[in-house]
């Protein structure tokens, strides 16, 4: 299937909103208007700096999004507080940068490296590689390490069947992302916020777990830059710091790869980041959330809710010393 990033509609026929209502109608819900007032309640960050909607409405429509399994009826979080409360450090430390700061990042040409233990290492044009594999809508719970969360449908593929099709080697244990560098086109790469690139690993089992996938797109458009375009990792189980944005090279490895977050505070952040109430950040619990768009605080779920799922790729590891 090729052709992928030709819209389906012009983008001026089909808006997020629009999207988001009708879906909002089909569940039977007509909250929509209500949780846009709680939204302004919440106290968000005000938004001053973030780019005008019509700015997003521009985004293509992706065609032929199936919906995928695993997805949770839980109310999405609206497409603009997905797109405007961000975490991007590349583009800013404050939650309103990466909208303000998009624009500034190219996505084409964008190509992803694939190398390391396997058989056909590879770099694939990322419109080759989009057209490889049917795109899916994940509704994922993504629970970030900050104790707040939302409910993203993103647009990707599972990283599984990829991963089959390069051949890893009987030494390839583990996986490692990488971002872009390029501090032209991403001012926080300028700075010392983190050490850059970013970058993330799984071990090989997690990237092949059918919950990972590689999202293209959410709401069903492409990407927003804000969010990891043209490409990024999402893996609902671990926190949100896990689910590593715009990637341009992914490295079969023997050994645990460094992580970003574990590299700046690893007291802090440890490799396997899985969400776990139980387990309190050093600074803050991590036994509740808030999810953006309400006022009450929600109970975090172990593994973000995907237990039944996962739990048993940790079984006989003691969680609380591997965090
Ligand atoms: N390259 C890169 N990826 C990243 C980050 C980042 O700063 N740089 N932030 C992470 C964090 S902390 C979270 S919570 C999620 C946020 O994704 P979202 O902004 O699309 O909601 O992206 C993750 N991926
Ligand atoms: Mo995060």
């Amino acid at each position: 299937m090729p052709r992928l990033w030709r819209p389906e509609l012009p983008s001026s026929e089909i808006t997020p909103e629009g999207l988001y209502l009708r879906r909002r109608e089909f569940l039977g819900g007509g909250a929509a208007a209500a949780t846009s007032v709680a939204l302004t309640l919440a106290g968000c960050k005000p938004r001053a700096t973030a780019p005008d909607e019509s700015t997003l409405l521009t985004l293509p429509a992706l065609p032929e999004v199936k919906p995928g399994p695993f997805g949770t009826s839980e109310e999405r979080t609206p497409f603009k507080d997905i797109t405007t409360y961000n975490n991007f450090y590349e583009l800013g430390t404050d939650k309103s940068d990466p909208a303000a700061n998009a624009h500034r990042l190219k996505t084409r040409p964008w190509t992803v490296a694939f190398d390391g233990e396997i058989a056909k290492p590879q770099v694939i044009d990322i419109d080759t590689l989009l057209g490889r594999f049917p795109l899916e809508e994940r509704v994922y719970r993504l629970r970030c390490v900050e104790a707040w969360s939302m409910v993203i449908p993103w647009a990707g593929f599972p990283l599984g069947p990829l991963i089959k099709q390069l051949e890893p080697t009987s030494r390839a244990k583990y996986v490692a992302f990488t971002t872009k560098l390029a501090p032209d086109e991403m001012p926080g790469q300028k700075t010392g916020a983190l050490e850059w690139p970013y970058v993330e690993g799984l071990r090989l089992d997690e990237a092949l777990h059918p919950l990972t996938i590689l999202a293209v797109g959410l709401y069903g458009r492409v990407m927003p830059n804000q969010d990891g375009a043209p490409i990024r990792l999402v893996v609902p189980w671990k926190y949100g710091f896990k689910s590593i944005k715009s990637i341009v090279r992914v490295s079969f490895v023997e050994n645990q790869p460094p992580t970003s977050w574990n590299r700046q505070a690893p007291g802090e952040y440890g490799f396997y980041s899985n969400v776990n109430p139980e387990v309190d950040h050093p600074r803050w619990s991590q036994a509740t959330e808030r999810r953006i768009g309400e006022l009450r605080r929600r109970q975090t779920l172990a593994f973000n809710g995907y237990g039944k799922e996962v739990a048993g790729l940790y079984a006989g590891m003691d969680l609380r010393k591997q965090f």
